[in-house]
Protein backbone atom coordinates (compact mmCIF):
# COMPACT_ATOMS: atom_id res chain seq x y z
CA UNK A 1 0.00 0.00 0.00
CA UNK A 2 1.59 3.35 1.13
CA UNK A 3 4.33 1.82 2.86
CA UNK A 4 7.10 2.62 0.22
CA UNK A 5 6.01 6.37 -0.02
CA UNK A 6 8.93 8.36 0.82
CA UNK A 7 8.69 10.29 4.49
CA UNK A 8 7.22 13.79 3.04
CA UNK A 9 4.82 11.77 0.84
CA UNK A 10 3.65 10.00 3.84
CA UNK A 11 3.36 12.81 6.28
CA UNK A 12 0.69 13.79 3.39
CA UNK A 13 -1.20 10.44 3.21
CA UNK A 14 -1.39 10.57 6.80
CA UNK A 15 -2.81 14.01 7.74
CA UNK A 16 -4.92 13.28 4.75
CA UNK A 17 -6.51 9.99 6.59
CA UNK A 18 -6.29 11.75 9.81
CA UNK A 19 -8.63 14.42 8.81
CA UNK A 20 -11.13 11.58 7.11
CA UNK A 21 -10.62 11.99 3.65
CA UNK A 22 -9.53 8.26 1.74
CA UNK A 23 -7.57 10.42 -0.70
CA UNK A 24 -4.56 7.61 -1.94
CA UNK A 25 -1.20 9.51 -2.24
CA UNK A 26 0.61 7.83 -5.08
CA UNK A 27 4.53 8.39 -6.30
CA UNK A 28 4.81 8.23 -9.98
CA UNK A 29 7.88 7.25 -11.88
CA UNK A 30 7.89 10.50 -13.35
CA UNK A 31 8.38 14.20 -12.40
CA UNK A 32 5.75 15.99 -10.80
CA UNK A 33 7.50 18.89 -9.81
CA UNK A 34 5.97 21.28 -12.14
CA UNK A 35 2.09 21.46 -13.35
CA UNK A 36 3.78 20.55 -16.90
CA UNK A 37 5.29 17.91 -15.58
CA UNK A 38 2.71 16.49 -13.29
CA UNK A 39 0.13 16.37 -16.09
CA UNK A 40 2.36 14.58 -18.51
CA UNK A 41 3.38 11.83 -15.62
CA UNK A 42 -0.64 11.68 -14.69
CA UNK A 43 -2.24 11.83 -18.07
CA UNK A 44 -4.08 14.86 -17.42
CA UNK A 45 -4.60 17.81 -18.30
CA UNK A 46 -2.32 20.92 -17.03
CA UNK A 47 -5.58 22.74 -16.40
CA UNK A 48 -6.39 19.82 -13.85
CA UNK A 49 -3.42 20.22 -11.53
CA UNK A 50 -4.16 22.11 -8.71
CA UNK A 51 -0.95 23.70 -7.90
CA UNK A 52 -0.26 25.35 -4.79
CA UNK A 53 1.84 28.74 -4.51
CA UNK A 54 3.66 30.09 -1.57
CA UNK A 55 2.97 34.03 -0.85
CA UNK A 56 4.00 36.10 2.15
CA UNK A 57 1.15 38.44 3.88
CA UNK A 58 3.58 41.28 4.59
CA UNK A 59 1.17 42.36 7.21
CA UNK A 60 2.70 39.90 9.32
CA UNK A 61 5.19 37.66 7.73
CA UNK A 62 2.92 34.72 7.58
CA UNK A 63 2.54 32.00 4.89
CA UNK A 64 -0.60 32.73 2.38
CA UNK A 65 -1.33 29.40 0.23
CA UNK A 66 -2.73 29.71 -3.23
CA UNK A 67 -4.02 26.80 -5.08
CA UNK A 68 -4.89 27.63 -8.64
CA UNK A 69 -5.06 25.51 -11.66
CA UNK A 70 -1.70 24.70 -13.58
CA UNK A 71 -2.79 26.57 -16.52
CA UNK A 72 -3.45 29.87 -14.87
CA UNK A 73 -1.22 32.68 -13.58
CA UNK A 74 -2.00 34.22 -10.76
CA UNK A 75 -3.01 38.10 -10.71
CA UNK A 76 -1.24 39.15 -7.61
CA UNK A 77 -3.25 42.35 -7.78
CA UNK A 78 -6.46 40.58 -8.51
CA UNK A 79 -6.13 38.94 -5.39
CA UNK A 80 -4.54 41.41 -3.03
CA UNK A 81 -7.98 43.24 -4.46
CA UNK A 82 -10.13 40.52 -3.63
CA UNK A 83 -8.79 40.08 -0.26
CA UNK A 84 -7.50 42.99 1.35
CA UNK A 85 -4.05 41.56 1.33
CA UNK A 86 -0.40 42.85 0.51
CA UNK A 87 1.06 39.82 -1.06
CA UNK A 88 5.06 39.24 -1.21
CA UNK A 89 6.79 36.77 -2.86
CA UNK A 90 7.84 33.86 -1.24
CA UNK A 91 11.78 32.82 -1.61
CA UNK A 92 12.28 28.74 -1.18
CA UNK A 93 13.87 29.02 2.22
CA UNK A 94 10.56 30.73 3.79
CA UNK A 95 8.49 27.61 1.58
CA UNK A 96 10.23 24.92 3.05
CA UNK A 97 10.93 26.61 6.66
CA UNK A 98 7.00 27.81 6.94
CA UNK A 99 4.93 24.92 5.16
CA UNK A 100 7.40 21.80 5.80
CA UNK A 101 7.76 21.27 2.21
CA UNK A 102 10.06 22.23 -0.15
CA UNK A 103 9.25 23.90 -3.76
CA UNK A 104 7.61 21.21 -5.94
CA UNK A 105 6.22 19.06 -3.84
CA UNK A 106 4.03 21.54 -1.44
CA UNK A 107 0.84 20.20 -1.12
CA UNK A 108 -2.59 22.03 -0.42
CA UNK A 109 -2.95 20.97 3.02
CA UNK A 110 -1.06 19.17 5.78
CA UNK A 111 1.73 22.02 6.43
CA UNK A 112 3.42 22.72 9.63
CA UNK A 113 0.79 24.92 10.36
CA UNK A 114 -3.04 25.71 8.75
CA UNK A 115 -2.84 28.33 6.43
CA UNK A 116 -4.86 31.22 4.80
CA UNK A 117 -6.26 29.60 1.63
CA UNK A 118 -7.40 30.98 -1.69
CA UNK A 119 -8.56 28.71 -4.44
CA UNK A 120 -8.83 29.32 -8.12
CA UNK A 121 -12.25 29.25 -9.10
CA UNK A 122 -10.95 27.41 -12.30
CA UNK A 123 -10.32 24.25 -11.10
CA UNK A 124 -14.43 24.05 -10.30
CA UNK A 125 -15.00 22.94 -13.83
CA UNK A 126 -13.68 19.62 -12.98
CA UNK A 127 -14.69 16.18 -11.98
CA UNK A 128 -11.21 15.85 -10.75
CA UNK A 129 -8.05 17.41 -10.05
CA UNK A 130 -5.01 16.10 -9.14
CA UNK A 131 -2.71 18.18 -6.63
CA UNK A 132 0.86 17.52 -4.93
CA UNK A 133 1.74 15.22 -1.91
CA UNK A 134 4.79 16.59 -0.45
CA UNK A 135 7.25 15.21 -2.93
CA UNK A 136 8.00 16.47 -6.91
CA UNK A 137 6.82 12.74 -7.36
CA UNK A 138 4.21 12.49 -5.07
CA UNK A 139 0.18 13.31 -5.98
CA UNK A 140 -3.11 12.79 -4.81
CA UNK A 141 -6.29 12.60 -6.96
CA UNK A 142 -9.13 15.01 -5.08
CA UNK A 143 -12.49 16.62 -6.47
CA UNK A 144 -12.82 20.73 -6.00
CA UNK A 145 -15.70 20.45 -3.09
CA UNK A 146 -13.02 18.25 -1.73
CA UNK A 147 -10.04 20.75 -1.94
CA UNK A 148 -12.66 23.46 -0.79
CA UNK A 149 -13.49 20.81 2.22
CA UNK A 150 -9.71 19.86 3.33
CA UNK A 151 -8.39 23.22 3.04
CA UNK A 152 -10.86 25.69 4.13
CA UNK A 153 -9.89 27.96 1.31
CA UNK A 154 -11.81 30.35 0.15
CA UNK A 155 -12.84 30.42 -3.74
CA UNK A 156 -11.55 34.06 -5.17
CA UNK A 157 -10.71 34.76 -8.90
CA UNK A 158 -7.40 35.46 -9.43
CA UNK A 159 -6.04 34.49 -13.19
N1 LIG B 1 4.12 19.38 -7.88
C1 LIG B 1 3.65 20.41 -8.78
C2 LIG B 1 2.16 20.45 -9.00
S1 LIG B 1 1.26 19.02 -8.59
C3 LIG B 1 4.02 21.70 -8.23
O1 LIG B 1 4.31 21.85 -7.06
N2 LIG B 1 3.92 22.67 -9.14
S2 LIG B 1 3.69 24.15 -8.68
O2 LIG B 1 3.56 24.91 -9.87
O3 LIG B 1 2.64 24.22 -7.73
O4 LIG B 1 4.97 24.50 -7.88
C4 LIG B 1 5.93 25.17 -8.42
C5 LIG B 1 5.69 26.56 -7.96
O5 LIG B 1 6.68 26.88 -7.04
C6 LIG B 1 5.82 27.57 -9.07
O6 LIG B 1 4.62 27.83 -9.73
C7 LIG B 1 6.30 28.78 -8.34
O7 LIG B 1 5.25 29.57 -7.84
C8 LIG B 1 7.02 28.21 -7.20
N3 LIG B 1 8.44 28.32 -7.42
C9 LIG B 1 9.21 27.63 -8.27
N4 LIG B 1 10.47 28.02 -8.18
C10 LIG B 1 10.52 28.98 -7.24
C11 LIG B 1 11.55 29.75 -6.66
N5 LIG B 1 12.81 29.64 -7.05
N6 LIG B 1 11.23 30.61 -5.70
C12 LIG B 1 9.98 30.72 -5.28
N7 LIG B 1 8.95 30.03 -5.79
C13 LIG B 1 9.23 29.17 -6.75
Amino acid sequence: MSADLSNSAQRVQEFLREQGFDFTVRELPGSTRTAQEAAESIGCTVAQIAKSLIFRDEANDQPVLVVASGVNRVDVKKLEAATGLKLGKAGGSYVKERTGFAIGGVPPAGHLTPLTTFLDPDLQQYDVIWAAAGTPFAVFELTPDSLAALTGGRWVEMA
